[in-house]
């Protein structure tokens, strides 16, 4: 059994970004169904990521989206997110809604869209300078419906070309990371389909571009914490999107469909003898409740990474060299259904958090509170945007 002590410390420290796209409205195509209170500007949804860090202690970082969190003022974004005790994490440009990108954003064959593109892309890591954060977190929905819509190696280097002006300009303090998708909304060839793909333009590109590995984005049976063994063990791995899948990408909650998977992936990160790469929840709630849905993503986040840390590593090794097949399946199983749920409670208490964050957030009357304050107000980017 490894030791206690070490696992609270390492613990203590753990800390997952919750996404901004998370809190507010969305849904699917079939329909959005708004819900009470939900905030309606990237200032109110630093609200409710400081309320998830208020009961989690693991949830300082907001990851945000542009342009939909654009404000006139970064300045006073930045200062709103610090004085909420936040810090804002990686930037996510949008290159994928407007009607330009129907063809490709930075793959396009027009190269007018591909300048558009490029100078998004190039205005956000201006955003993120100004607002403190580290990394450009790039997904491109780029690709092609039909055999011979476009030439495949063509949008590769034109996409190339693109990546290679960007990281140019990266100042030294952020990062690039690169995501992958297997299919949608491209249905033929997605021009960044796997992280093979993403791992080689991540070479070409330079040390500080890596990849980042979205749970939701593989295809059924894709073995992901192999994928993060072996990123990691050539430092190309940049960090994960967690959510949870049953089909494709369903963006439900964290550990809720696949808990043995997390487990997995934890004890392969921890594996690697790394620091832990930038843990990012990327979530798209619909019908469920949006910050309880982050809090309890927070929660499982946090007790896979306890049960990963309690793997007995000594006697996992001993039995890998004894070729005891089922010895070191038994090691595995012994703290995956280990009960962290106590140790994890004993954590947030010393974090300042909640022992039991989901039981406090539905007695804290925090979600009546921001929806009556929210209805008395109007969003304050709608006087900050240009
Ligand atoms: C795309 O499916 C994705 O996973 C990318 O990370 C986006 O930035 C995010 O979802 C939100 O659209
Ligand atoms: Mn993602």
């Amino acid at each position: 059994m490894a030791d206690e002590h070490a696992i609270e410390q390492a613990l203590a420290v753990f800390s997952v970004e919750t996404p901004s796209w998370g809190y507010g409205d969305s849904g699917t195509r079939f329909g959005v169904f708004p819900q009470p209170g939900r905030p309606r500007d990237v200032f109110e949804k630093l609200e409710d990521a400081a309320e998830v860090n208020r009961l989690t202690g693991a949830a300082a970082g907001v990851a945000l989206h542009f342009p939909w969190d654009a404000v006139a003022d970064y300045a006073e974004l930045r200062a709103c997110a610090e004085g909420h005790g936040l810090h804002i994490g990686a930037v996510n440009p949008n290159l994928f809604q407007d009607d330009d990108y129907k063809l490709g954003s930075i793959t396009n064959p027009d190269a007018r869209v591909r300048r558009k593109a490029l100078a998004h892309l190039l205005e956000c890591v201006e955003i993120a300078r100004a607002l403190g954060s580290s990394a450009q977190s790039l997904w491109f929905a780029d690709g092609t419906n039909y055999a011979g819509q476009d030439d495949i190696g063509g949008r590769r280097e034109r996409m190339l070309d693109c990546l290679m002006e960007l990281y140019a300009a990266l100042p030294y303090e952020q990062e690039l990371l690169v995501e992958y998708k297997p299919f949608e909304p491209a249905f033929y060839a997605t021009d960044i389909p796997d992280w093979g793909s993403a791992l080689l333009i991540c070479q070409q590109l330079g040390e500080r571009a890596r990849v980042l590995i979205d749970l939701g984005h593989h295809l059924h049976g894709t073995n992901v914490e192999q994928i993060v063994s072996q990123l990691a063990a050539v430092e190309r791995l940049g960090g994960l999107h967690f959510n949870n899948r049953k089909y494709a990408d369903d963006d439900l909650i964290v550990g809720s469909t696949n808990p043995f998977e997390l487990f997995l992936i934890f004890c392969e990160l921890i594996g690697s003898g790394r620091a832990l790469p930038r843990l990012t929840i990327d979530q798209s709630h619909n019908v469920e409740a949006k910050v309880e849905a982050m809090v309890l993503s927070v929660v499982n986040l946090q007790e896979a990474y306890a049960k990963a840390l309690r793997v007995d590593r000594v006697a996992l090794a001993a039995r890998q060299l004894e070729g005891d097949v089922l010895g070191g399946h038994e090691v595995l199983l012994a703290a995956y259904n280990s009960d962290v749920r106590p140790l994890c409670a004993k954590v947030r208490e010393a974090r300042s958090a909640a022992a039991d964050p989901i039981a406090e957030l539905r007695s804290s009357g925090y979600l009546a509170q921001a929806a009556e304050r929210r209805a008395a107000t109007a969003p304050i980017t709608r006087k900050a945007r240009t």
